[in-house]
């Protein structure tokens, strides 16, 4: 079902239940030529999250954050975003009420027992009127979800295998994070949580 969260936050609860091997072989197949990697933040810490991309890609450093359409150590393009990921992001976001949405970056969050998220807002894409699909597959989550200052209050928002969030209108850039995960098995996906988010980065 479709649960408002808050203005332009949208809950698409079980949207991709019945398609968890076809999304996670497309997450394979990306993580296949862009290995899931442990980014450093521009503070210098090791994220606890491991990450892979395609489409525009991601780089953290100590210069910052920055999407970038090509590999920085090969020159090389990143893979293309599979097309199973294209048609979720356009159906997703025009169920939410956004119309047609056709992404150009996708960055997949992996989650082991114990990873977690801090706080932040996603303020590094080119383009804040454009929404962002975020789909959660495997472990359970607790999301927060916060406003626009970092102080204010956050709500918890439990996350399940199979939902799908359309983060736009004032809410695409609320304060954010996802709390510590809990160990725990999922039949299809092992002891981790995989989130993938479409956006408009460039
Ligand atoms: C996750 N990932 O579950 C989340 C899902 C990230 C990240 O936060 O940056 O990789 S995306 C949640 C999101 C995106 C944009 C706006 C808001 C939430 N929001 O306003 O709450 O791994
Ligand atoms: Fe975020």
């Amino acid at each position: 079902w479709r649960e408002e969260i808050a203005p332009g936050a949208v809950v698409l609860h079980g949207f991709v239940r019945d398609h968890g091997p076809e999304l996670l072989a497309a997450v394979n197949g990306v993580v296949a030529q862009v290995p899931w990697r442990h980014m450093t933040t521009p503070g210098g810490f090791t994220m606890s999250v491991a990450m892979s991309w395609c489409g525009n890609g991601w780089n953290s450093d100590s210069n910052g954050y920055r999407y970038s359409q090509r590999d920085p150590g090969t020159g090389k393009s990143w893979p293309e975003i599979p097309a199973i990921l294209l048609a979720l992001a356009d159906e997703a976001a025009l169920q939410a009420g956004f119309g047609h949405y056709v992404p150009d970056s996708c960055l997949m969050n992996r989650y082991d027992p114990g990873s977690k998220l801090s706080l932040h807002q996603d303020i590094d894409e080119h383009d804040f009127t454009a929404p962002i699909v975020s789909v959660s597959l495997g472990l359970p989550a607790v999301f927060q979800f916060g406003g626009l200052q970092r102080s204010d209050r956050t709500q918890r928002i439990p996350l399940a295998h199979g939902d799908v969030v359309v983060w736009g209108g004032p809410s695409r850039l609320c304060f954010h994070g996802i709390m510590p995960v809990k160990e725990g098995y999922h039949s299809l996906v092992g002891s981790h949580r995989i989130n993938i988010t479409l956006r408009k980065a460039l």
